[in-house]
């Protein structure tokens, strides 16, 4: 197989997502790991139930509901100011140490990202990150209004970079995305 185009799930994959919990930590101290952890959990869930029901909201939406999700289930109060400071967080999120490197090292294919992210969200996230002057594309589920893992979301990235699933890896460390990704007729790492 002649691979052509590599294209990266976000968050989680690229992009650590554990780093929000030195911010929820800070807002809560003693339970910013249990907030990380339950706020994720009901976000991956949110987006699952809504492809389902086709109520499709934006990740921010969904994001947004699952951290206040996590803050009541958890019975902290939190004021407006905290719960921006704490959302802002998923605009500047740690690069796993060993992205940038890996990325420079594909730089002969195509590179891009498909998220669940809402466009705005994930434009924001690849230029805090400096991640814009290396990918080819950042693509959002957005474009088709359902999550990943629907097939939908996954025939994106043919219709963005031209290139068929055949010749593109998708990667990505979230198993359940791996396993759609593969299910659509991916390569899949
Ligand atoms: C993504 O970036 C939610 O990790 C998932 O699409």
């Amino acid at each position: 197989v002649t691979i052509k185009a590599v294209v990266f799930d976000a968050y989680g994959t690229l992009y650590d997502i554990k780093s929000v919990a030195a911010v929820t930590e800070q807002a809560f101290p003693g339970h910013g790991e249990i907030i990380t952890q339950i706020w994720r959990i009901k976000q991956l869930e949110y987006t699952w139930l809504r492809s389902l029901m086709r109520r499709y909201q934006d990740f921010s939406d969904i994001t947004r509901e699952s951290l206040a999700y996590a803050l009541r289930v958890l019975g902290l109060e939190c004021d407006d100011g905290a719960f921006e400071r704490i959302m802002d967080k998923y605009l500047h999120l740690d690069l796993y140490p060993d992205a940038a490197a890996a990325l420079a090292g594909l730089r002969d294919r195509k590179l891009a990202i498909l998220s669940n992210g809402s466009t705005a969200m994930l434009n924001a996230l690849v230029r805090n990150s400096g991640l814009d002057r290396v990918l080819d594309a950042t693509i959002s589920v957005d474009a088709r209004k359902i999550f990943k893992p629907a097939p939908e979301a996954y025939s994106l990235v043919e219709s963005v970079l031209g290139v068929p699933p055949t010749e593109t890896l998708f990667v990505s460390s979230n198993p359940w995305d791996a396993c759609g990704a593969k299910a659509f007729g991916l390569n899949v790492a």
